[in-house]
């Protein structure tokens, strides 16, 4: 794949990595290899905030935001998707229509769940994929659920919380993990009759954040924006520059990205590990057989997993 990296390229070129055929895994890894030279100038800024916080208007405006500035967005999503529908929810070019009809923009909905702790990993080399076709700022979006945040600030130079103007409880709706993983936060809605609330919330999280990372220096910005009236969005995106120019100049974000690469190298390793291991039709049989001692109450699930793993 050494044409143009156009849209078409682009497409092609994810749908390869995302696939989970084993025939496609030496062309992905190829694939990857060959690029690697034009990836990592990308701003990387993860996107998270609970559901209906407003996540695809948000990145609809600050999309359209960053287009006029002359940048090339592109938009990705780790979904937890749903075991049920194997459907995404995330990324949905409806309710990004200004945005999708952006020629500098490109919007990526998750990859369907497939093989163990897959979604991430194959955002992660779709990411790789949109910066080697040249989009320079990637937001990755999740909802938040299970372990998604970390994967979604393990792949990203910034993570950015919504959170929806308080009812009262300054943290509510948002999971402790989740404020301890946030560069910043954004309150979302604040327009209209929500303004008020959203002032509130905004002072009680700053003075939670305060508490939290001992100091207002330290603590990460709370700032308000409306996505529907289009306000503070180009607030928050200096902010969230602000503090990635910040870390590169710390030399915190070339850890920070030294660490994921590592990170993604242990992942990669218990996948495979443990794919392998669970395929081997010797093991298949051996687990099968345990499975039945289980059931007659013969062995204990440690003792037996003990057995499968040592062969014994
Ligand atoms: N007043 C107001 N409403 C908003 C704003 N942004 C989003 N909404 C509304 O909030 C609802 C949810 O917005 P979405 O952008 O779909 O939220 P989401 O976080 O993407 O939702 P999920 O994808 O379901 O997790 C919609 O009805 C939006 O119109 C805003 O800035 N102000
Ligand atoms: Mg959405």
């Amino acid at each position: 794949m050494t044409q143009q990296r156009d849209r078409r390229w682009l497409a092609r070129a994810i749908t390869l990595v995302e696939s989970t055929r084993a025939e496609d895994e030496q062309a992905a890894e190829r694939l990857l290899a060959e690029i690697a030279p034009d990836t990592g100038r990308a701003l990387r800024v993860g996107v998270s905030g609970p559901p209906g916080v407003g996540k695809s208007t948000f990145l609809d405006a600050l999309g359209i935001h960053l287009v006029g500035r002359g940048h090339r967005v592109a938009v990705l999503a780790v979904d937890p998707s749903s075991p049920i529908s194997g459907g995404s929810i995330l990324a949905d070019k409806t309710r990004m229509e200004r945005l999708a009809r952006c020629d500098a923009a490109f919007i990526r909905p998750s990859p369907g769940a497939g093989a163990l702790g897959g979604v991430a990993r194959r955002t992660r080399e779709a990411m790789l994929v949109c910066e080697a076709a040249g989009h320079d700022v990637i937001l990755v979006e999740t909802i938040g659920v299970g372990q998604s945040e970390t994967d979604v600030s393990l792949m990203t130079d910034h993570f950015l919380v919504l959170a929806l103007p308080g009812a009262g409880d300054e943290l509510q709706g948002l999971k402790k993990g989740i404020v301890e993983l946030a560069d910043s936060i954004a309150i979302t809605k604040a327009d209209g009759d929500n303004l008020a609330r959203a002032t509130q919330a905004q002072a009680d999280l700053r003075m939670a954040l305060q508490i939290l990372h001992g100091g207002a220096a330290a603590a990460p910005p709370v700032l308000l924006c409306s996505a529907l009236q289009g306000t503070g969005i180009a607030e928050v995106w200096s902010a969230v520059e602000a503090a990635v120019a910040r870390a590169r100049q710390d030399g915190s974000l070339a850890a920070r990205r030294g660490a994921q690469i590592r990170a993604w190298f242990h992942r990669a390793i218990e996948e495979r590990v443990l794919q392998r291991f669970l395929t081997d039709p010797a093991v298949r049989a051996r687990m099968h057989a345990l499975e039945l001692e289980l059931d007659q109450g013969r062995v204990q699930p440690g003792a037996a997993a003990r057995r499968l793993v040592e062969g014994a």
